[in-house]
């Protein structure tokens, strides 16, 4: 049995390549990680080292003590992760404390985990205990739309989940919690790190103000979903006010609510705020 066959690994891989596809992944630009389940961990167990050195995250996890991830390595391509996996991926384990990590398997021509490991971590430790341990899954790409739009519409939380919202009826289905915003910030940091796990304790989805976006979800099809209708539905704001500053008819705030009640979803009362004006925000 190879490592590919194994079936996390293998979601793992789809999704960076899915990814590349989609053009959100120039040079170098994103990352992934999944948190392994146990029965998965024990899957994998003939393939990992467990002499690697202990080397430092930069933050404190201590919610993931012991817990096992996969994810991207710094510096790599997502868009060659599905030719060399060991080359562009890697698996570490989490130390008692969750200030160290040390790599198991995968990174088999050297390098590091993400340059966004604090993130990524940070992230699955709110959301590990929010979800009660279902979100396994944080992405991370640049896709151009949503990037686009940080330099137009004001950078808060209301704004852009609600002008994303009426962009497609699934939205307030897709991601109901609604889309942190993250001012700019220098990226790959404790700092950023600190700031995004905020939202995410909220939020299932926080963007980065001219760099891009961070997903969290259960499993690949949800995650990759996820950024995917959030990306479509900045897609289709982006076309709306290339062709004009003010929208003809759109989604209402008690359409939000009617769909709200009929798919089960709640919708924070903080979107639905009166407009004073159809123009772009
Ligand atoms: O290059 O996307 O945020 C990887 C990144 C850093
Ligand atoms: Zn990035």
């Amino acid at each position: 049995m190879e490592i590919t066959e194994i079936s996390f690994v293998r979601g793992f891989i789809r999704m960076c390549n899915d990814g590349w596809e989609q053009g959100w992944h120039e040079r170098n630009g994103g990352n992934l990680s999944y948190r392994l389940k146990p029965e998965e961990v024990e899957e994998i167990r003939p393939f990992l080292n467990t002499n690697g050195e202990w080397k430092e995250i930069g933050t404190d996890v201590p919610k993931l003590s012991g817990e096992y991830f996969m994810v991207t390595g710094s510096g790599k391509y997502f868009r060659n992760v599905i030719l060399d996996p060991a080359d562009s991926t890697c698996i570490l384990e989490i130390d008692e404390t969750g200030s160290k990590y040390r790599i198991c398997w995968g990174l088999v021509h050297g390098g590091r985990p993400t340059s966004e490991l604090p993130s990524h971590l940070m992230n699955h430790e709110v959301k590990k205990d929010i979800s009660k341990g279902k979100h396994r899954v944080i992405y991370h790409a640049h896709p151009a739309n949503v990037i686009a739009l940080t330099f137009v519409l004001p950078l808060t939380d209301e704004v852009f989940t609600r002008e994303l919202w009426e962009m497609a009826t699934e939205c307030p289905i897709v991601f109901p919690s609604g889309i942190g915003v993250v001012g700019w910030m220098v990226p790959g940091g404790r700092e950023i790190a600190v700031a995004t796990s905020e939202l995410m304790k909220q939020y299932d989805v926080a963007i980065w103000a001219h760099h891009g976006m961070f997903c969290s979800g259960e499993d690949f099809d949800l995650t990759f979903g996820l950024m995917h209708t959030v990306e479509k539905a900045a897609e289709i704001l982006v076309k709306v006010y290339s062709m004009t500053n003010a929208k003809r008819q759109t989604i209402t705030p008690q359409d939000f609510r009617d769909v709200a009640r009929d798919f089960h979803v709640t919708v924070p009362e903080k979107f639905l705020y009166e407009k004073s004006s159809p123009e772009r925000p």
